[in-house]
């Protein structure tokens, strides 16, 4: 990468400095080329505010910030993928943040690097838990061993799921050795989670017998633990065994059904986020998980992931020029009414569009 051209042009504070001369388009480039050399050395450093500056990069939409977080993230993908990384489901109020606060300054005490974001398709409508999670995990939030990024508050799941993962390669660029991805279960953005990391807990209360039908049988296929939450809470079941153990032992029955008999037979475990209690055995799963697939099979699993993500991308990048077109947005109008009209089916105005698109 040519970028000694580029900061030779600037002395000063490049990251900051608006564009002196904007009618230029060289002036222009060779300023965003010295943004990103400051960005890579400031995040290499591991300094915070490179990270934050970087992660908004990465979220933003604008194409010349595309194109310079595309440059950021070829020279820091070299220095990533060093992370533990794992995904933590569960409904909303399950305890997911309280967990983090938790299993994160555990993990901070035991010398780790943590890093936090999430994925939150509620907080694209909304603006979301962001303020809750905060104030869940205010210990691990001023601790210098953590950082927390909560989740992009614009776009669709599949652009927060991009800027999710770029977000990750930023913190395992700054030297943070594990990476939690919390996401609330709904819709699809847990599945797209479990397609960013190597291991996935599912936090669950305790449920028993038909209560176990309201879980998404989905979720049991991609789940490699399984936690039922706030076990503090002792509501006695009639058998006097506290309610979180019947549920796990129900659940990993249920479980075993869906999963059937794999490399991995996932665990159920219970714990208490808000007391501590049981959230090191929590990791220690986790732990076990990474063991069994093995340093190839989280390589082959990264690169299935990649591949996958590829085309997420592509997809995505498909749908904004379709919404870009000219030649579409001259269609568009005339189709919509024929449709509504009664006067051209669905495939015969699907074909219109795509025509329009190809030409133009
Ligand atoms: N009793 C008990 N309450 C908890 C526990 N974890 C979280 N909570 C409470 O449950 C509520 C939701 O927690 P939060 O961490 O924000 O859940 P999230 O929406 O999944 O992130 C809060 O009132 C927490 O204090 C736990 O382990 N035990
Ligand atoms: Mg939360």
């Amino acid at each position: 990468m040519t970028s000694e051209a580029g900061r030779a042009g600037q002395a000063t504070s490049p990251a900051e400095s608006p564009a002196k001369n904007p009618v230029s388009p060289d002036r222009g480039s060779a300023r965003r080329q010295v943004d990103v050399d400051a960005l890579v050395e400031g995040v290499l450093a591991g300094q915070r505010a490179a990270v934050s500056r970087s992660i908004t990069l990465v979220e933003s939409s604008r194409p010349d910030h595309r194109q310079a977080a595309r440059e950021l993230l070829t020279r820091l993908t070299p220095h990533a993928g060093g992370a533990v990384r794992v995904g933590i489901s569960g409904v909303p109020g399950v305890g997911k943040s309280t967990f983090i606060e938790s299993l994160g300054m555990q993990l901070v005490d035991a010398g780790h690097q943590v890093g936090v974001l999430a994925v939150d398709p509620s907080s694209v409508r909304t603006g979301g838990s962001v303020l809750g999670d905060k104030t869940r995990m205010s210990r691990l939030s001023a601790s210098p061993g953590a950082y927390i990024r909560p989740s992009p508050s614009a776009g669709t799941l599949g652009g927060v799921a991009r800027a999710t993962t770029q977000a990750m390669l930023v913190l395992e660029a700054a030297g943070y050795d594990i990476v939690l991805v919390e996401t609330v279960g709904v819709g699809q953005s847990e599945v797209t989670v479990a397609g960013m990391v190597d291991s996935f807990l599912f936090l669950t209360l305790a449920r028993t017998g038909d209560q176990l039908q309201g879980i998404k049988k989905g979720i049991l296929e991609i789940v490699d633990v399984v936690a039922v939450n706030k076990a503090d809470d002792q509501g006695g079941h009639t058998s006097g065994e506290p309610e979180a153990r019947v549920a796990a032992r129900e659940l990993a029955g249920a479980l075993r059904l869906v999963q059937g008999r794999g490399e991995w037979a996932s665990p159920v475990v219970t714990c208490s986020g808000l007391t501590g209690v049981g959230v090191e055995d929590v990791w220690d799963r986790i732990i076990s998980h990474r063991d069994s697939l093995g340093p190839d099979g989280i390589a082959r699993k990264r690169a299935d992931q990649q591949l996958e993500f590829t085309w997420a991308l592509v997809r995505d990048e498909l749908a904004e020029r379709l919404k870009r077109s000219p030649g579409v947005a001259a269609v568009r109008e005339e189709v919509r009414s024929s449709v509504l009209a009664g006067e051209m089916a669905a495939p015969e105005a699907a074909d219109r569009i795509l025509a329009a698109y190809d030409q133009s």
